[in-house]
């Protein structure tokens, strides 16, 4: 192999990871998962990728709204404030995405009935304490701490069964140029080393 060729296959492959379509490492952050009729809502003392709290998860198929992506969102406030969680696994340092929809319904009964808590990494928040009906996004950029990050979301307000709807739950890694570290994601690094170990062993072979 050439020295040109070897450097464009580097050059190629750090190029390829960079475009790659962000992966959600949350999984069923749609909710997605539970079949339910049109019109029709359960509560779920599990769900498929996320940790349920004592108080269950409530969710929702055009109950009191609809959902942002798929047919099912999801409500945290069931019958009392409950909360739902997932672990993912991150490298330290890298910085990440996390975004979800937030929207109350319809029929609420005011701000002070509505709002979800947040955590990530060592970040935490409240977000749609208001009266705000369509969907809004919530955005947020973290860096992790840990090579296991745990997402926390939780119904906060008055404990009423009735609060803010909860869709499309995503984290991404954010790809290095958007990423406020400078320091390159470590595949890169991997496929930079390979291509200039390639690159040593080829010039060894010559010489
Ligand atoms: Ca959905
Ligand atoms: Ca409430």
């Amino acid at each position: 192999m050439s020295k040109k060729f070897l450097i464009a296959l580097g050059l190629s492959a750090v190029s390829l990871l960079a475009q790659a379509t962000p992966i959600n490492l949350i999984s069923n952050g749609s909710f997605e998962s539970v079949s339910l009729a049109n019109g029709s809502w359960g509560t779920y003392g599990s769900l498929s990728g996320w940790t349920v709290g004592p108080q269950n998860v409530e969710i929702r198929n055009n109950v009191a709204g609809s959902a942002y992506a798929g047919l099912n969102f999801v409500e945290l406030d069931t019958s009392r404030n409950s909360w739902i969680s997932q672990n993912f696994t991150t490298i330290i340092g890298q910085t990440y995405h996390l975004s979800f929809m937030w929207a109350n319904r319809p029929d609420q009964v005011g701000a002070n009935s509505n709002g979800i808590s947040w955590q990530v990494a060592a970040l935490d928040g409240v977000v749609g304490k208001n009266t705000i009906t369509s969907w809004t996004q919530f955005d947020l950029d973290f860096v992790a701490t840990g090579t296991s990050t745990t997402l926390r979301l939780g119904a906060t307000g008055a404990s009423d069964g009735m609060g803010t709807s909860l869709d499309a739950v995503s984290v991404t890694q954010l790809p290095p140029a958007a990423a406020k570290s400078t320091v390159p994601e470590p595949g890169s690094v991997a496929l930079l080393a390979m291509a200039a170990g390639a690159l040593f062993v080829a010039r060894r072979r010559k010489a």
